[in-house]
């Protein structure tokens, strides 16, 4: 089965948009399994426990993680909304990268990256990745970010479950020319 659609929709309930199925989150993004498993059954998609399983295994981003007893699910990142999710504070690589799209370019060297609706700007570990992140938004650019030298100034770093680094602000002196 393509799980594609229904995980779309998953990630806009847990990260964005719980109301859309009258669910609320708890305060760390968590959603309680059979309540969001019928709000989604509500909307037309014909889950129940055994595919939520397999759609969070098999997920390519890994995006969703169940607790312990599998009775709450949340998403692990790229949440508009305000929950704690437990991230992880880390010394983050001396490189990171963000992929994004040329058009955006010039507002980005001017502002630095921000947020936008999320709760932090995504950077990736590599630039492959952040090649197909950037793609998401059109004719994709990668910036080269000096992560190391952010750290040694005192900027925090959080990644995310599922290897995805997050942070609140990227200033435009940072970025490594290439
Ligand atoms: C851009 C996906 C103009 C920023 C991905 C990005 C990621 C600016 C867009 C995760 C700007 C926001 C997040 C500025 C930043 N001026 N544009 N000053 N600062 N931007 O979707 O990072 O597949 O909110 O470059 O893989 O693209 O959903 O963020 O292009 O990990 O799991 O504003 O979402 O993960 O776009 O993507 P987004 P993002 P999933």
């Amino acid at each position: 089965m393509n799980y594609i659609d229904v995980s779309k929709f998953i990630s806009l309930i847990l990260r964005h948009k719980p109301e859309e199925i009258n669910i609320k989150l708890d305060s760390n993004g968590w959603a309680d399994v059979v309540e969001l498993i019928a709000g989604i059954r509500k909307k037309g998609y014909d889950i129940d426990i055994g595919t939520l399983h397999e759609i969070v295994e098999q997920n390519n981003k890994q995006r969703f993680t169940f607790n312990e007893d599998k009775t709450k699910i949340r998403a692990n990142q790229g949440h508009s909304i305000n929950v704690d999710v437990e991230l992880e504070e880390l010394i983050p690589p001396n490189i990171l990268y963000h992929g994004t799209s040329k058009r955006f370019l010039e507002s980005i060297l001017q502002q630095g990256l921000i947020k936008k609706n999320r709760n932090y700007v995504h950077l990736s570990i590599d630039e492959v990745t952040a090649l197909i992140v950037g793609k998401r938004h059109g004719s994709p650019i990668v910036l080269k970010i000096n992560s190391k030298q952010m750290y040694a100034d005192g900027i925090k770093f959080y990644k995310s479950k599922n290897n995805v680094w997050l942070t609140d602000y990227v200033n435009a002196k940072y970025f490594i020319e290439n």
